[in-house]
């Protein structure tokens, strides 16, 4: 399988409130290149730079405000004197819910965020827009006939929605490759979320769709990160109705389990026919994940990908979360082996 990979990632790492203080993310450059060099070591195959896309192809998933703000977020920052990483620090909840988007930087950050985990550092935008880029170039890949591609995305996209940014997200790879394959002529595409915390940013921006199918399987969000979506019930709006599917699992949950809910996912996808299948690749269900309780071993990837692979639709592979950084590199090749037939 091509993997496409963009040098780009390297000018972020953002900060992130845990805990009650600031620090530096979890979601740091090293993960790409121990899934890189991983890639490289098994011979998995070809790696690809990636190609430039015009922002119209991230405009398709997001407003065309949010990318405004994404692409000045740290001019307007830096104007204003300040020097540490942009964090936001209020957010319009509910009876402060608003459309109307502020005047200045600190007023756009908590409008345009879900939570104080996507900082905004000088090579943000580079980076986010050369990871959107990776998840473009695996996507044309697929289109132009191979079975199956690896985006080794970094930074992640699954917590970005239409307008806003968080869980390390900013623009969503995954709903972005999704759009463009119905850009170029495909009807429908489907979009698996398998990153241990729910992808609410891809279901926010194809909740009312039916013609992109959204299955995410998950920690329960009554005890999980991103806390306020991902139940069972949320199964799509209006025209979308039907075409959104949440599988939440409780703590502490291994493959016994997690399959069900695989098989159950990959059943619904294939019998909405879709031309092709976008995976939201977090390995971070991994038992040795440090913010996650999952209990997925290595061997457990193969069989995953191996599961995929079962349904017979050209794929794209998005990375997305998994922070146990000497076990990424493993776990995401294993899920590609697996598809391939190579485990
Ligand atoms: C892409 C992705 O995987 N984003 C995840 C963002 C998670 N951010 C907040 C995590 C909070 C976890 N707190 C649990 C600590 C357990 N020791
Ligand atoms: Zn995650």
């Amino acid at each position: 399988m091509i993997t496409v990979f963009s040098t780009a990632h390297r000018l972020h790492h953002g900060s992130e409130l845990k805990d009650g203080a600031i620090k530096p993310s979890f979601e740091a450059p090293q993960r790409a290149e121990i899934v890189l060099d991983r890639v490289q070591q098994t011979g998995l195959g070809q790696v690809l730079p990636a190609q430039e896309f015009d922002r119209t192809c991230y405009v398709a998933a997001h407003s065309e405000r949010y990318v405004r703000f994404l692409e000045t977020a740290w001019s307007e920052w830096a104007a204003t004197g300040k020097t540490h990483h942009a964090l936001p620090l209020v957010w319009p909840v509910r009876d402060l819910a608003t459309d109307q988007e502020p005047g200045f930087i600190d007023g756009k950050l908590g409008f345009y965020a879900m939570d104080a985990g996507a900082a905004i550092t000088p090579g943000t935008w580079d980076a986010v827009r050369g990871s959107a880029d990776v998840a473009l170039t695996a996507m044309e890949q697929v289109i132009d006939g191979a079975k199956g591609a690896f985006a080794l995305c970094r930074p992640p996209g699954h917590h970005a929605a239409r307008e806003y940014m968080g869980g390390y997200c900013y623009l969503n790879n995954a709903a972005i490759a999704a759009e463009r394959c119905l850009s170029r002529g495909a009807e429908r595409v489907a979009v698996l979320d398998v990153d241990f915390h729910h992808g609410n940013g891809t279901q926010n921006i194809f909740y009312d769709r039916p013609d992109v199918f959204f299955a995410s399987i998950h920690g329960d969000p009554q005890v999980s990160y991103p806390y306020f979506s991902g139940h069972a019930h949320e199964q799509g709006a209006g025209a979308g109705v039907g075409f959104t599917a949440n599988y939440p699992l409780a703590k502490g949950t291994a493959w016994d389990r997690y399959q069900v809910a695989l098989k159950d996912g990959l059943g619904r996808i294939a019998a909405f026919k879709p031309a092709f299948l976008v995976v939201s690749l977090g390995v971070d269900t991994f038992e040795g994940d440090p913010i996650s309780h999952f209990k997925l071993t290595s061997d457990d990837f193969l069989r995953m990908g191996a599961m995929i692979a079962s349904i017979g639709i050209p794929t794209v592979f998005v990375m997305e979360g998994g922070y146990m950084v000497d076990e990424i590199g493993v776990n995401a090749v294993n899920t590609l082996q697996g598809f391939d037939g190579d485990s």
